[in-house]
């Protein structure tokens, strides 16, 4: 049963959580300037999900907890606007802008006017509806009369609020705001970096990823996803009233609504013009993608005044960057053999400036793309650079073949050690067989040296080739025989240089098992995924020994990976060299080791607070004998010890059926 005062307790709790959470959501989003950090923040989130756990009548729609994703929905419906969404104009050089000034002025006659110029984000156009300030409605532009219904995902969007902030001012009854989801530069390549790691097809850009995760049927990918949102217009909005644009902005801003930072008043087209040449300069340094500025008149009334022409307002204008795509020809096509083995074929260009980057290389992936889309040597190309990814092809301008181009198959033989490549059926890259070819090897060698692994310093790509070239290393345990007498006879290396490789060697032999296991360069396996096994393991050997039905069922860890962990350390050249690396002295921070007694096998976890223990000792009781400690409940869990004030892993405990005991039956099972 559960206790009237205590529910009255946390329905007070909770709601004054919430105010916090929202106070600091609109700190960190909207002002950018956070008051507390992540960790102080997770904690406030954390409290608040428990007690709406606990008592799951007291969670409201708006609550800042309702991010996380509801189920998936069959498809989407379709929204009409209540205005229709416009689109722009667009202008690709200042005397189109002087143009567009001229119509303004001469549809405006006398009449003084300002210009708001913003920045234009390159996303998917959205809208999001508030009712009475809460959030009850999401949808696509569309083809700006009709979108999809998004609510569900723009809902799990961390920068849009569920409740407009009453601090704000008078919030009007129905408000339909406009704006630009988008997915920021880094989050983006953090995403494709762990598709590229899970062997799923990478986003082209971010925009492209941004629109993605918008269209997915289940919301709980599109939480997982990070989405931002920058909001820039109006539809309907009743019990408000603005003059101006920016006046409006403002009134957005001080709502907990996100509005661009880089906005600017101009007072002359020439201003407008300035604005854009140095956001242009800027634009490497955004961490968002924008192609353009959106010059818009900034007096509502003259806005209403100038009117719309075909579904584009006659007051705003997009005034476009240079594009980050060039015209170029592919001089030749290389490959080039990765740590996989992995045979990637790269265009060879006529060097090109795209977005300010000189660009003469492309990766053309693997033989599917080359066929998709169909590149021959001689090709005249359009090469894109976006969002910081590795220039690629989009499209070959066939209409400038001459029949002189010629098609392209990556060899059946690997171009570095000349060893058969295979391909398997399932999959579009081709690999060389060769285990000892010298450029996986090499390539292997300096993963594993690289920064985010072993960080060995001053072991880069040039010294390995030099030293795989020279036979002082074969595999990556070598490098923990190398000798300072044997570098300083080598070219390059001077006493001193020697010495100091032989230092950072050294210093590197302490590491954590989350790098190690990153720096052996398992398929499939990245930093995140190696800081999963790190987390569920307490040590390498429990990895090795780990079966392969074991990792499947870690949350983050999918089949694919799973199979490629369990073969890779059952491979005997692997545990081989995994054995060489240890006994040459490289240790990691690692768990009390798993030793067998009476709870081999058995899983605990742990949630609130024990009164004679702490986490740690408890932990180590278990640890001591053989038992293990998880952190999240899920079907691999026998026992969850619940202390005082436990979390949310008591609830999802009770769900699936799995043993709940008190500290003093854990002690008693310890004993
Ligand atoms: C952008 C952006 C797009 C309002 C009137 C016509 C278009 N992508 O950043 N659209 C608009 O304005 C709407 N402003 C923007 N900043």
């Amino acid at each position: 049963m559960i206790d009237l005062a205590d529910k009255k307790k946390a329905a007070k709790e909770a709601a004054g959580l919430r105010d916090k959470i929202r106070h600091h959501n609109y700190r960190y989003h909207v002002l950018d300037s956070p008051e507390i950090s992540d960790k102080e923040y997770d904690r406030l989130m954390r409290r608040l999900e428990e007690i709406e756990q606990l008592f799951p009548e007291l969670v409201t729609p708006d609550s800042p907890t309702q991010k996380v994703g509801a189920p998936p929905l069959e498809e989407f419906g379709s929204v009409t606007h209540s205005l229709p969404m416009l689109s722009l104009q667009n202008a690709f050089n200042s005397d189109e802008v002087v143009l567009f000034d001229g119509r303004v002025k001469k549809l405006l006659g006398d009449k003084e006017f300002e210009y708001v110029a913003e920045p234009k984000i390159d996303g998917l156009a959205m809208e999001a509806v508030y009712r009475d300030g809460v959030f009850v409605q999401g949808s696509t532009r569309g083809d700006g009369v009709t979108g999809e219904d998004i609510t569900e995902n723009l809902r799990t969007v961390r920068s849009l609020p569920l409740r407009l902030r009453k601090a704000g001012g008078k919030i009007p009854s129905l408000l339909e705001v406009r704006g630009e989801v988008y997915m920021a530069k880094r989050d983006f390549a953090e995403l494709n970096m762990r598709r590229e790691e899970e062997g799923e097809q990478v986003f082209a850009n971010p925009r492209n990823a941004a629109a993605g995760s918008m269209r997915q049927l289940d919301p709980r990918v599109t939480a997982s996803r990070n989405l931002d949102v920058f909001l820039y217009a109006a539809g309907t909005a009743e019990g408000a009233a603005f003059e101006t644009h920016s006046d409006m902005l403002e009134a957005f801003k001080a709502w907990g609504l996100r509005v661009n930072p880089e906005t600017r008043i101009c007072s002359t087209i020439d201003e407008a013009v300035t604005f854009h040449e140095s956001l242009e300069t800027k634009r490497k340094k955004l961490d968002y993608e924008i192609d353009g500025i959106v010059l818009k008149v900034n007096s509502l009334a003259l806005q209403r005044e100038l009117g719309e022409i075909s579904r584009s307002p006659r007051w705003a204008i997009a005034y476009k960057f240079e594009p980050e795509q060039a015209i170029t020809l592919v001089k030749d096509i290389i490959v080039q053999v990765g740590r996989t083995g992995a045979l990637t074929p790269v265009a060879i260009m006529d060097p090109v400036n795209v977005g300010g980057v000189e660009v003469e290389r492309a990766t053309l992936h693997n033989q599917d793309e080359i066929d998709r889309k169909d590149v021959r040597l001689g090709d005249t190309v359009v090469v894109q650079r976006a969002g910081d990814v590795i220039p690629e092809i989009v499209e070959v301008l066939k209409e400038k073949r001459t029949g002189r181009e010629k098609k392209f198959t990556i060899p059946e033989r690997c171009p570095v050690c000349g060893s058969d490549v295979h391909r398997a059926p399932d999959e579009a890259v081709s690999r060389c067989s060769n285990m000892s070819c010298p450029a996986i090897v090499k390539r292997t060698i300096s993963h594993f040296a690289s920064k985010g692994a072993m960080d060995i310093d001053g072991l880069g790509w040039r010294i390995v080739d030099q030293l795989v070239d020279e036979g002082l290393l074969k595999t990556v345990a070598d490098i923990y025989t190398l000798r300072q007498e044997d570098l300083v006879k080598m070219e390059r290396f001077a006493e001193r240089s020697a010495a100091n490789l032989i230092r950072s060697i050294e210093d590197g032999k302490k590491t954590s098992l989350s790098r190690l296991v990153y720096a052996l360069g398992i398929r499939h396996v990245g930093v995140h995924v190696a800081r999963v096994l790190a987390e569920r393991f307490p040590s390498l050997e429990d990895i090795e020994r780990a079966g392969l039905e074991e990792l499947i069922e870690i949350k983050e860890i999918g089949p694919i990976v799973a199979e490629s962990i369990y073969t890779f350390l059952r491979q005997d050249r692997n545990a081989q060299v995994i054995e060489q690396v240890l006994a040459r002295g490289v240790t990691y921070e690692k768990a009390a080791p798993l030793g067998l007694g009476p709870l081999t096998g058995k899983v605990f976890v742990f949630t609130g607070t024990m009164k004679s223990l702490k986490r740690s000792e408890a932990k180590k009781m278990v640890e001591a004998l053989g038992g293990r400690v998880a952190s999240g409940v899920s079907s691999k869990v026998d026992y969850v010890v619940a202390g005082a004030d436990p979390g949310s892993k008591l609830a999802e405990a009770g769900k699936i059926g799995i043993e709940i005991i008190n500290e003093e039956a854990f002690k008693k099972i310890t004993s």
